[in-house]
């Protein structure tokens, strides 16, 4: 992409609105513009972080088994009244009705849908085990939206459903969903920390939620220090090694790790002192397990293996793919603008033209564009007629982990420079030795 090309709407100026830095970036950076109270639209940058995400999340459900649908943003209230939700869930619920005067909602979360479409389709234990997952806006009606894309009214979420026989297969759908989101967030270039939490609307027996530690996070946490050494590199996963799971599922789970709704202070004190850590932490996600909660509501069964009609056990999980912005940003920014992890960065590597208009500067930057588009990445090239000086401040300002800038100087040297927004750190290189360089980075993300 050419930036004159492109729509990339930055701000000179902090928006006062914002009060946390990944709001006020966002904003910056031109990714979004409010449309109204905790509403947002996504303007090309944005959007193309959120498509970047999104594809981890699909990549890894799909490895895990789990399978894609899209269901309605609106909904019969019908639905919700088999559960007993539709006047439990509150104010939080947004209510409409249609011209026929039938009452509709818009969706805060699917576990009623998912269990009439099980229940119309399944019924025997062979079809078993069966996870649905969508990504699909959702609609909380939050008395406080605040932070931006961080606790918004309308956000975009993966909320995804296990059916499973009974107990035993339960587990294994909890801990493979827990596994599954661990890698999702390790591919984020981020930590996200498994902690035992309170189940909430959604009702439950067991639940973790996923914690990204950052000091503007709205939960207090407190947990173990021990668990932030916990990578799951390039493990090898079977997911439907049950075992395997488990074991993972407990490495993460064992060290103390809770938020301040189910801390508990005498347990916390076994911790050995110097690894007791209280700080504050970002929900990215959550996983449920509720057994037959749903499924005895709503009547949906399977026959077992023995030949028995017995209700499904389920779980539900969700990740917050929009608040997930927010969040890499909290962890990962310094005070020119956003450093984005290489796994969802909008665009692989700048290129910038220091004299755009010479035709030796413009050669290279060309050819660069032409060679790494053709490498299968993508640039960004700022071929903008401005001073260096804007330039620099607009790529540390959007963050792209890599850059390139030729200069008319470094030309005449047969050399580009080939810079690492993370550490800032630069290399003078021959220009193909640098598209080797990015390339070589981006083929192990
Ligand atoms: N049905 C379950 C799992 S699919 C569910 O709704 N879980 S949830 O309530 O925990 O939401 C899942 C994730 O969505 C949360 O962990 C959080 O990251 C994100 N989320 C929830 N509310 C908001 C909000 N108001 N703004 C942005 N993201 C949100």
């Amino acid at each position: 992409m050419r930036l004159t090309r492109y729509f990339l709407p930055v701000l000179k100026e902090n928006p006062a609105e914002a009060k946390i830095v990944s709001h006020r970036l966002m904003l910056r950076a031109g990714m979004i513009k409010q449309a109204s109270a905790g509403i947002y639209s996504w303007l090309p940058m944005g959007l193309k972080v959120m498509q970047r995400i999104e594809r981890i999340v699909h990549e890894e459900q799909a490895r895990a088994g789990h399978l894609p649908v899209l269901m309605p943003t609106l909904q019969s209230a019908d639905l919700w009244r088999e559960s007993g939700r539709y006047d439990d869930y509150g104010e939080e619920m947004l209510r409409m009705q249609d011209r026929h005067g039938r009452d509709m909602l818009y969706t805060p979360t699917a576990e009623e849908l998912i269990t009439d479409i099980f229940r119309a389709h399944v019924s025997s234990y062979k079809d078993l085990p069966l996870t649905l997952y969508q990504i699909q806006w959702k609609f909380r009606d939050e008395i406080r939206p605040r932070f931006g894309v961080m606790r918004g009214r309308e956000f975009y979420m993966k909320d995804g459903y296990n059916f499973d026989v009974d107990y035993e297969h339960a587990l294994h759908a909890y801990n493979r969903h827990m596994v599954s989101y661990l890698r999702s967030y390790e591919r984020m270039g981020l930590q996200a920390i498994p902690m035992r939490a309170d189940s909430g609307p959604i009702g439950g027996e067991d639940t973790h939620e996923f914690l990204v530690l950052a000091e503007t996070g709205e939960s207090e946490v407190f947990y173990d220090s021990a668990i932030t050494g916990l990578t799951l590199g390039d493990r090898d996963i079977d997911y439907t090694n049950w075992d395997q799971c488990a074991l993972i599922a407990r490495e993460w789970t064992e060290p103390y790790a809770r938020t301040d709704e189910t801390h508990d202070e005498a347990l916390f004190n076994q911790v050995p002192e110097a690894r007791r850590k209280v700080s504050r932490g970002i929900e990215v996600g959550q996983i449920f397990y509720f057994g037959t909660k749903y499924s005895d509501a709503m009547g949906a069964s399977v026959v077992n293996d023995k030949g028995e009609q017995v209700p499904v056990h389920m779980g539900s999980h969700g990740i917050g793919v929009s608040r997930l912005l927010g969040a890499i940003i909290e962890a990962s920014h310094d005070d020119n603008g956003i450093v984005w992890p290489e796994g969802v960065t909008p665009f692989h590597c700048g290129i910038v033209n220091l004299r755009q208009g010479d035709a030796g500067t413009d050669r290279v930057c060309e050819d660069l564009y032409a060679a790494m588009t053709a490498a299968g990445l993508e640039p960004l090239y700022d071929d903008r007629e401005e001073r260096a000086g804007a330039k620099f401040a607009t790529m540390d300002l959007i963050g792209l982990p890599w850059r390139i800038t030729v200069g008319p100087r470094g030309v005449k040297n047969g050399v580009v420079e080939l810079t690492c927004r993370r550490t800032g750190e630069s290399e003078e290189l021959k220009p193909e030795m640098a598209l080797a360089r990015v390339k070589e980075i981006y083929s192990s993300v």
